[in-house]
């Protein structure tokens, strides 16, 4: 529900109490940047597979095409880099996270994903804010393939955090008993990384 009508030309930009859907420190941009620690990793489809494991009953591996015969999504999300620019309302294609989740059983003790690429770049999540409704595995953004500088053929969205959560050339997840840092969270970035809550660093 809104409350306002907005003009047309913040269609889309405010949320229900007409405030603009920016972050807190952070600026539009109308491009999509590439923001990749290190070289643009090179994956094949072909070669492509996607693995859950860690805290699971049984781990579960699938190839692209068994990837691309899951329900599919086309999601509008914004996209808040913690370098300040925000890329607001794309569309982003792709495998919502709960179909995913419903491939294996996780053990009751499974509390958060440590989230593994191709490339050895690693991000966590706790497993409350990877099930959360806006998150997905995709393979398209505003309607094409992933290039390979942004991910392709998969990467993970997570559009309520930073968006170095949302992990480029992802290849699996580990289910972990206790939140663990990954690569930037190692570096002293925040665990969290809430962008309404500014969760920029860790203190
Ligand atoms: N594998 C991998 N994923 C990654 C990164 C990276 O360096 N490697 N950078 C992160 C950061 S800091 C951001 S802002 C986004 C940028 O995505 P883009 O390059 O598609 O804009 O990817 C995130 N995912
Ligand atoms: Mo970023």
């Amino acid at each position: 529900m809104s409350f306002i009508t907005p003009p047309p030309e913040l269609a889309g930009k405010l949320n229900d109490f007409g405030e603009l859907k920016l972050p807190p420190g952070q600026v539009v941009t109308h491009k999509f940047p590439v923001l990749t620690y290190g070289e643009t990793v090179h994956v094949v489809k072909a070669n492509w597979k996607f693995r859950l494991e860690g805290l699971v009953e049984e781990p579960f591996e699938f190839d692209w095409e068994f990837f691309m015969n899951l329900p599919q999504k086309t999601m509008t999300a914004d996209f808040h880099c913690v370098t300040r620019w925000s890329m607001l309302d794309k569309t982003w294609t792709g495998v919502p996270i709960a179909e995913v989740l419903k491939l294996v059983q996780l053990k009751p003790e499974a509390k958060a994903v440590m989230v593994h690429c191709y490339g050895g770049y690693t991000t966590n999540l706790t497993l409350d804010v990877l099930q959360d409704e806006t998150v997905m595995l995709c393979h398209s953004w505003e309607g094409k393939p992933l290039t390979p500088e942004h991910g392709a053929p998969c990467r993970l969205l997570v559009p309520k955090r930073y968006a170095w959560k949302s992990a480029k050339w992802v290849k699996g997840f580990e289910f972990l008993a206790k939140d663990k840092a990954g690569m930037w969270e190692d570096f002293g970035y925040s665990m969290t990384a809430n962008p309404w809550k500014e969760e920029r660093y860790s203190d």
